[in-house]
């Protein structure tokens, strides 16, 4: 059974709901092997802002950029926040890069040597001045510190530097700041990796106060977890930040959210709602957990693939919302294994897309953003015009 009064019933808790998008996503990308060219990619900061603001066009569902340092790195924020209002959107999240730098070669945060270690300090000491112009709200940090051979590092010394560290970054941080810790089990260290898992990032954040949080990356987990339960412990504890969305078929892929696994996506907006992690549920409009996209078109177009991947977790978002909660917990509290299993089947099973068309055509949108995206003309006006220059990637 779904929610009595189907979809109608869960209309307008879709209304507001906010995905933030990665400015990276519209950069270059690619493996280790190759990263490809495509016509019409961004050669600035703000190419990557319009086309960002373009999903939010065809979509409502994204109004902010995440920015990444020193990917999206300026000389004058201001007036790039400026221009992201402009074109509709707004500067989100920023996130630090510590990964990138001979000098992180044995680690950041956590490095032996305090020259080091103040270095990768100093830099999200930038980013913070950064979001004290943007206005942003989170500093996201994912470390690819860790060790590839067993005895090459001190497992607890780099604990206790990288406490240290944080502290001190999350000293500076504004009142309305928050130090977002993302966990990553392994890549682009092999043997350990120094911010594993939840736990982890858990603890460390902890220590820190109220205003530090955990990034969930779902890409970030060995196969087979449960990526569900460490959503609903970290919402019970209070301490879910952010949500860095894309799929995995092996290792972090950074494929399109709910494309590997929708029925995984469904599980994991089904503990959102269900932990009061999701806006519009929550009796004061918002919620406090950020929806982020993390991911990569290395093959793909990439604005197609930024509106593919909103429109895939609102749908998600919707089934989630359907189900039948009362008819969920007395069946949960009646002990009848297959019933309850039934109710959330039932909703993961309710095909929404005429329902969202619909609701999209209501509020001005079209109601196939694909479509009408495919149809607009802006692909093929960026490929005309953004000849010369040099793309931006990540590399
Ligand atoms: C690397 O794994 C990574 O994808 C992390 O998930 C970060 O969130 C992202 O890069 C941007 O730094
Ligand atoms: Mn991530």
């Amino acid at each position: 059974m779904t929610s009595q009064g189907g979809f109608a019933a869960i209309a307008a808790q879709l209304e507001g709901q906010a995905i933030e998008l990665p400015s990276w996503a519209f950069g270059n990308s690619g493996t280790r092997f190759k990263v490809f060219g495509s016509a019409g990619t961004p050669r600035t900061v703000e190419e990557k802002i319009a086309d960002a603001a373009t999903v939010h066009r065809f979509t409502g569902l994204a109004p902010k950029v995440a920015l990444h340092i020193p990917w999206d790195r300026g000389d004058d924020y201001a007036a790039l926040a400026a221009y992201a209002a402009e074109q509709g959107v707004a500067l989100g999240t920023i996130n630090s890069n510590t990964f990138q730098d001979d000098d992180y070669k044995l680690g950041s945060l956590v490095h032996v040597d305090p020259k080091v270690r103040q270095k990768a300090i100093d830099h999200h000491l930038e980013c913070i001045d950064v979001m004290d112009v943007t206005g942003s709200r989170d500093l996201k940090i994912w470390l690819a510190d860790g060790s590839n051979y067993p005895g090459q590092a001190d497992l607890r010394g780099r604990q206790d530097r990288l406490a240290e560290s944080l502290a001190v970054i999350y000293d500076r941080l504004g009142g309305d700041q928050r130090l977002v810790l993302e966990y990553k089990f392994f890549e682009p260290a092999f043997y350990h990796t120094d911010v594993p898992d939840w736990g982890t990032s858990y603890a460390q954040v902890s220590a820190l106060g109220e205003r530090a949080v955990v990034c969930l990356d779902t890409g970030h987990h060995a196969p087979g977890t449960n990526i569900e339960f460490i959503v609903m412990q970290l919402l019970r504890l209070g301490k879910l930040g952010s949500f860095d969305f894309n799929s995995r078929f092996y290792a972090d892929d950074d494929l399109i959210v709910g494309a590997a696994d929708p029925f995984q996506l469904f599980r994991i907006l089904f503990e959102v709602i269900r932990g009061g992690g999701y806006g519009p549920a929550n009796p004061d409009g918002h919620s406090d957990v950020a929806f982020m996209l993390d991911q990569c078109h290395n093959i793909e177009d990439k604005i197609p693939g930024q509106i593919r991947s909103v429109l895939n977790v609102q749908e998600m978002t919707a089934r989630a919302l359907l189900v039948d909660r009362a008819a969920l917990e007395t069946a949960q509290s009646e002990g009848d294994v297959l019933g309850a299993n039934a109710v959330l089947m039932d909703a993961f099973y309710t095909d929404v897309r005429a329902d969202l068309a619909a609701w999209r055509e209501e509020r001005g949108l079209p109601g196939d953003p694909m479509r009408a995206y495919a149809e607009s003309g802006y692909q093929r006006d960026i490929e005309a015009a953004r000849v010369g220059g040099t793309q931006l990637s990540w590399t």
